[in-house]
């Protein structure tokens, strides 16, 4: 039986997805890159560094010159998020979370973000969460599973036991390699190898969901 839910951070709880985006395109138009929402797209959930090497393609820079770009970027990231209120969870996240809370399913944050726990203190939600495991937890980020393995061992869960959920392939990819359960949030085209998907959080009811995942199984 599912006992955790983890959620991803950026793009699931908040739109800070957005924000990534105007941070990237700030430092892309400075350094001369073209870059837009459609590239940005094929950069969800990846840490910081995947990022910028993804948004420089085959444009070579030196390593100083990468770390300056992802101290820039962070930069005008931090202002963005710097005016975040609870008034920022996405429709559906708090009831969800009341929801889990009621059934006794313990909550936690996978994200791939070094900001994850400043975020979640700007939302409101540090103290409803059991675990938050962000960029800083492991090595590998997603697609890899670890950031998923270690929040299901900081609740002290197995991974079968675990939901995650996610807006981005690379985030669904890393939960499915977990060998978690996958809800995907958004386009089929994204998530469409998550376990089940929809547009958002909003009117998510946690029951009929078990029951979705129980059907998604025959
Ligand atoms: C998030 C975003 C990514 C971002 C990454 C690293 O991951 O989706 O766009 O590049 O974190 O963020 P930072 O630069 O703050 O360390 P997630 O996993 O919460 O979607
Ligand atoms: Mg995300």
């Amino acid at each position: 039986p599912l006992r955790g839910v983890i959620f991803d951070l950026d793009g699931v709880l908040t739109d800070t997805s957005e924000y990534h985006y105007l941070a990237w395109k700030q430092l892309a138009d400075e350094i001369g890159i073209a870059f837009d929402r459609q590239a940005n797209e094929q950069m969800r959930g990846l840490s910081r560094r995947d990022s910028l090497l993804h948004m420089l393609g085959d444009c070579a820079v030196s390593e100083a010159e990468l770390q300056e770009m992802m101290v820039r970027k962070n930069s005008y990231y931090e202002q963005l998020i710097q005016n975040l209120t609870p008034a920022d969870l996405l429709p559906g996240a708090l009831a969800l979370l009341d929801e889990l809370h009621a059934a006794d399913i313990k909550v936690a944050i996978g994200s791939s973000s070094k900001n994850a726990r400043l975020v979640c203190q700007r939302l409101g939600i540090a103290e409803r969460l059991n675990a938050i495991a962000d960029g800083y937890s492991v090595e590998h980020h997603k697609p890899a599973p670890d950031v998923f393995l270690y929040a299901a061992g900081q609740l002290g869960l197995q991974p079968h036991e675990c939901l995650v959920v996610e807006d981005a392939s690379s985030g669904v990819a890393a939960g499915l390699a977990a060998k978690m359960w996958v809800l995907g949030l958004g386009p089929v085209e994204r998530v469409g190898d998550a376990h089940i998907i929809r547009d958002n959080l909003a009117g998510l009811n946690w029951q009929q969901l078990l029951i979705e995942l129980e059907q998604s199984q025959t």
